[in-house]
């Protein structure tokens, strides 16, 4: 496993039932590998404001030495200094976002085999894969892989996995076991001590 992915926290102002600054920097205290800045969905920023709250949480990153990841939205990448960013089945292609950002980090999500064989994952430097629990995180989340799922895309692929999707301290052991980085929004983020839930997940 990439070492940045072992404890990838991802989180927007949407997912945090405090300042989400304070969050990341508890997170960051709490010992996570990776941050994405994911500003989406029902009462995210946008805009102007959107951009803003990514310098504050991007400037934490750069302070700690934290791995700072945009989620889709290619146009901050630059204004952020994003050292990498992770897109979906759904958003800009991967060759397009590979040819934009040589010298970034690409994540991308896949969630079944099928979506493995549509991809060119190859020119990805990570694979997000999940949900591999429920969710209550993502309004259109894919069906639940579970662990066989992580283990199908890992047997088939020669890159750094990272599951996603529903993972807290009471489930995640099994992903450890089979080797996959861990992802991860409402444990730290949904958490009122998040400096404390990341301890929880890192073993
Ligand atoms: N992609 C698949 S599941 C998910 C995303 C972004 C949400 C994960 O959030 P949580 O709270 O860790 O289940
Ligand atoms: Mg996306």
């Amino acid at each position: 496993m990439t070492d940045y992915l072992h404890t990838y926290f991802i989180m927007g102002s949407q997912n945090c039932r405090k300042d989400p600054e304070r969050v990341l920097e508890q997170a960051i205290q709490g010992g996570i590998t990776a941050f994405q800045f994911r500003e989406k969905g029902k009462d995210a920023l946008v805009g102007e404001n959107k951009v803003q709250l990514g310098q504050r949480l991007r400037r934490i990153c750069k302070d700690h030495g934290i791995p700072f990841f945009v989620n889709d939205d290619i146009e901050i990448v630059h204004e952020l200094e994003a050292d990498g960013i992770h897109i979906g089945q759904d958003d800009r292609d991967i060759k397009e976002v590979r040819e934009l950002f040589p010298d970034l980090q690409i994540g991308l999500s896949v969630s079944t085999e099928e979506e493995l064989h549509v991809s060119r994952w190859d020119l990805a430097d990570y694979l997000g894969v999940g949900p591999v629990f429920k969710t209550s995180s993502k309004d259109d989340a894919k069906e639940v892989i579970g662990i066989e799922g992580i283990l199908a895309i890992q047997g088939k692929v020669s890159l750094p996995v990272v599951a996603i999707g529903g993972i807290n301290e009471s489930n995640i052991n099994a992903v450890r076991q089979v080797g996959a980085g861990v992802s991860v929004i409402s444990a730290i983020a949904g958490s009122e001590t998040p400096k404390e839930a990341v301890r929880r997940l890192k073993f």
